[in-house]
């Protein structure tokens, strides 16, 4: 294998030496100083921060890693991009983009000057500074890390279809520990070296977590070894503290890796296309936790263990012996040597830097809105299901959405992918496998089908997986959509949680370009996951995304596929959101045509006029609402039931589809004025709303609001099993009789005939009981209910 990367020489060894060192100091400073930056003078209590925050013991090891991958970059113009995954290092990478002047250039008032220095050493975790960790307000990074868990997910979705990216993903050992990390090795199974970029793992093995050693650190070598060979890695381990002997090491450590990369590449790429997976390498790097900082504190050993992890020497305020450790320790990187008169960087230092644009702070690819090119899409119109009578045939509404995605695919060769676990079939997305296969970098037998090294469909059962695979992939400017079990949708509801909370930063930063948006669908809902019982059987991620800042947060329950495809063509062009899509697979009724459906979609909620009484303009006797598609069916079965029996009513059906326009336009921009929501809900009758998820949303949603407690709300209230369709709904108390009963005991007049429907209600909801028991499936006028056939 060909060196692509000479062996270090001694003037390149004194620039990232100095370079290192500079980080380091920059880091002690960051944590400790909120004057006196350059030791111009000797260290008095008063030049240190009163609150001692930030986490040093990673630090060091981060900088010495990112050092030598910026020579990597001097040498060959390799594209990379810095993944931390202990995020809690943040002073390293926010210390390096300092050095690098891309942080300046993001925040010119952070000069590379005495002055400038000292205002980056205050605004460290700090009130109106930047926070501790990775996260978006530092120049280079697509990966907070405050979550411990989702480097290499994140690693691996930053180059899919993107050839010319290494990613170089420090894991730590605590990290390592994490559920999803464990899960993410597997990433190479779905790396195609032709088209996608490479991933390389450095697992830093610097044996602390906060308060107890790693499992990694404390394993036999061997067994370590083992594992990630069994993962398919070739593991390159490095190991020591000796200066300079380790950063020769690294260096040879760090060039065999890039070989063997380039190798795997160039002959995938210009030769033959992958036979199986190929074994790519990673590095596995024992380095002591706080490197370099105090050895012992107060007679107990700091430097190697756990005590690193944050603040080593926290009493330098009122302790003299720590101050003057604390003096010694910045000292001990010689800052005179590096930083001259006016505290600019030396040119010992700079010349460690590679040119700006290809830093690793100052890369596109981290601040991927700069290289987004627009989704082409079809005109989704050109999908419509026809509707000439309403709800008279029943569709899998998603089925639909995978048309459009097929589309997507075909238009869109290295610019979209769908995310799935496992379940692009179940959910009836499977139109996309006329265009891709599933990418499977790992064997393929005869058996297997749409499977293979060029397919880009991602399935791999890991929600974990697919969702950060998603986020970085748009987070670096691609397009996509995650699809998912409405349940399982939990799993990875913190990363939902987490992502939403970097686009809201991000939205603050005008150097930070539109990133496309991360659309989530949520299909196999609650209500129709009868089949399947109780622990499928959740509609969590609504009410997680609900509580979403509003600069982000977006949730569309279309009833219907027409509905779905105008949702869906809005959230794929959109940018910067979290979109939730929530609607089921299972055969269901199309309500409205597409011109329908995009006047609907666009409004996002509307009377739905057929299925009311509006030719009377008289208002209301009362108001039924609905969002989601069982919830719509149920409410308009409801209402066709109540205008049968009781003739003289005055009854207003309204769908919401953008469930965000219930809330006051001062509590997000969707958000209805007060004459539209008047005009759907009225100021004062009683509104019996059936929504998807859990009722107390629709308190939450119209908080505010005229009259807010006339809202009656019916959703899921955690009553699940095995059992039939229609039982799921009659469980929650969310079925069509459920609600008549609620219009009847709420309208504002009592109307002809009332009592009796009561009775009829009562009497069919008790036929069901027994009904489904003897014949294990719902009622015929259930099951069979079409618009307008009777009740
Ligand atoms: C999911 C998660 N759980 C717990 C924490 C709290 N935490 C912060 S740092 C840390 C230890 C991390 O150890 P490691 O990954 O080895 O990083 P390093 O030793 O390099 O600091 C923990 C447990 C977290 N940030 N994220």
């Amino acid at each position: 294998m060909a060196a692509i990367l000479p062996a270090l020489t001694e003037s390149e060894l004194d620039g990232i030496d100095a370079w290192w060192r500079a980080n380091n100091y920059l880091t002690v400073g960051q944590i400790y100083l909120m004057a006196n930056p350059l030791l111009r003078e000797p260290l008095a209590p008063e030049h240190i921060k009163p609150r001692l925050l930030g986490h040093w013991g990673t630090s060091p090891g981060l900088a010495f890693v990112y050092a030598h991958v910026s020579r990597l970059i001097q040498h060959t113009g390799q594209d990379c991009l810095f993944i931390t995954g202990p995020g809690h290092g943040g002073p390293a990478l926010v210390g390096a983009s300092y050095l690098e002047g891309t942080y300046t250039d993001a925040f010119p008032h952070i000069t590379r000057d005495n002055e400038g220095l000292l205002r980056f050493f205050r605004q460290f975790s700090a009130p109106g500074g930047i926070p501790s960790h990775v996260s978006v307000t530092t120049p280079g990074s697509i990966h907070e890390g405050g979550e411990l868990g989702y480097a290499l997910i994140h690693a691996f979705g930053s180059v899919f279809d993107n050839p010319d990216l290494l990613t170089v993903a420090i894991v730590g050992d605590g990290e390592a520990e994490t559920g999803p990390l464990e899960g993410s090795w597997k990433g190479i199974s779905f790396l195609n070296p032709v088209h996608d970029g490479a991933v390389l793992p450095v697992l830093h093995l610097n044996g602390g977590k906060i308060a107890a050693p790693t499992v990694l650190s404390r394993k036999p070598r061997d067994e370590v070894r083992s594992l990630f060979e069994g993962h398919g890695y070739e593991v390159i381990e490095v190991e020591g503290d000796d200066l300079p002997g380790i950063h020769h090491r690294f260096a040879e450590a760090l060039g065999h890796a890039y070989a063997r990369i380039r190798e795997i590449q160039q002959a995938a790429r210009d030769g033959e296309p992958p036979q199986g997976r190929p074994t790519w390498p990673m590095i596995v790097l024992r380095t002591p936790k706080g490197w370099t900082g105090p050895d012992v504190v107060d007679g107990t050993q700091v430097e190697g263990t756990w005590r690193a992890h944050q603040v080593p020497l926290s009493g330098v305020k009122t302790n003299e012996a720590h101050l003057k450790q604390l003096e010694e320790w910045l000292r001990s990187y010689r800052p005179e040597e590096l930083f001259d008169d006016n505290g600019h960087p030396v040119d010992l230092v700079l010349q460690a830097n590679p040119d700006k644009p290809k830093s690793m702070s100052g890369t596109p690819h981290a601040n991927g809105g700069l290289l987004t090119r627009p989704l082409d899409l079809p005109d989704f119109r050109d999908l419509a299901v026809p509707v000439e009578q309403r709800a008279t045939e029943r569709l899998e509404s998603t089925r639909k959405l995978g048309e459009l995605m097929r589309e997507a695919y075909r238009r869109n060769p290295d610019n979209f992918r769908l995310f799935c676990p496992d379940e692009t079939n179940s959910n009836r997305l499977g139109a996309v496998f006329e265009v891709s296969d599933r990418t499977w970098l790992e064997e393929v037998l005869d058996v297997d089908v749409a499977l293979g090294p060029d397919g880009r469909v991602m399935e791999v059962l890991s929600e974990h997986n697919c969702h950060g695979w998603l986020e970085a992939y748009t987070l670096t400017g691609r397009h996509g959509l995650f699809a998912t079990y409405e349940a399982f949708a939990m799993v990875s509801a913190s990363q939902t949680i987490q992502h939403g909370k970097w686009l809201q930063e991000a939205a603050n930063l005008p150097w930070r370009a539109d990133v496309p948006s991360l659309n989530i669908l949520v299909s196999s809902t609650a209500w129709r996951n009868d089949h399947n019982g109780f622990s499928h059987q959740g509609p969590g991620l609504l009410q997680v995304v609900l509580n979403g800042g509003p600069e982000h947060s977006r949730i569309y329950l279309p009833p219907d596929a027409n509905c779905l495809l105008s949702v869906a063509d809005h959230c794929f062009r959109s940018f910067n959101y979290v979109n939730l899509i929530v609607q089921d697979k299972q055969p269901q009724p199309q309500w409205l045509t597409m011109d329908e459906a995009i006047e609907h979609c666009t409004r996002g909620a509307s009377i739905w006029e057929w299925a009311g009484t509006e030719e009377d303009s008289a208002e209301p006797d009362v108001v039924m609402a609905c969002a989601g598609d069982i919830m719509t069916l149920e409410t308009i079965a409801a209402a066709e039931l109540i205008k049968a029996k009781l003739p003289d009513i005055r009854l207003r059906v309204v769908n919401v589809v953008d469930l965000m326009t219930l809330k006051r336009p001062k509590d997000h921009p969707h958000g209805m004025s007060e004459l539209d929501f008047s005009e759907l809900f009225t100021d004062n009758r009683d509104v019996i709303f059936a929504f998807h998820g859990y009722p107390g949303a629709i308190h939450q949603l119209v908080h505010g609001r005229p009259d807010a407690d006339r809202f009656r709300v019916r959703g899921f209230i955690e009553q699940g099993t095995t059992t039939t369709p229609f039982d799921m709904v009659v469980r929650n108390r969310a079925s069509r009789y459920h609600l008549v009963m609620d219009v009847l005991n709420n309208m504002k007049v009592t109307r002809r005939g009332s009592g009796a429907l009561m009775r009829f209600c009562q009497s069919q909801l008790a036929r069901h009981h027994d009904y489904i028991v003897e014949h294990l499936e719902d009622m015929p006028e259930v099951r069979d209910w079409k618009l307008g056939a009777g009740v």
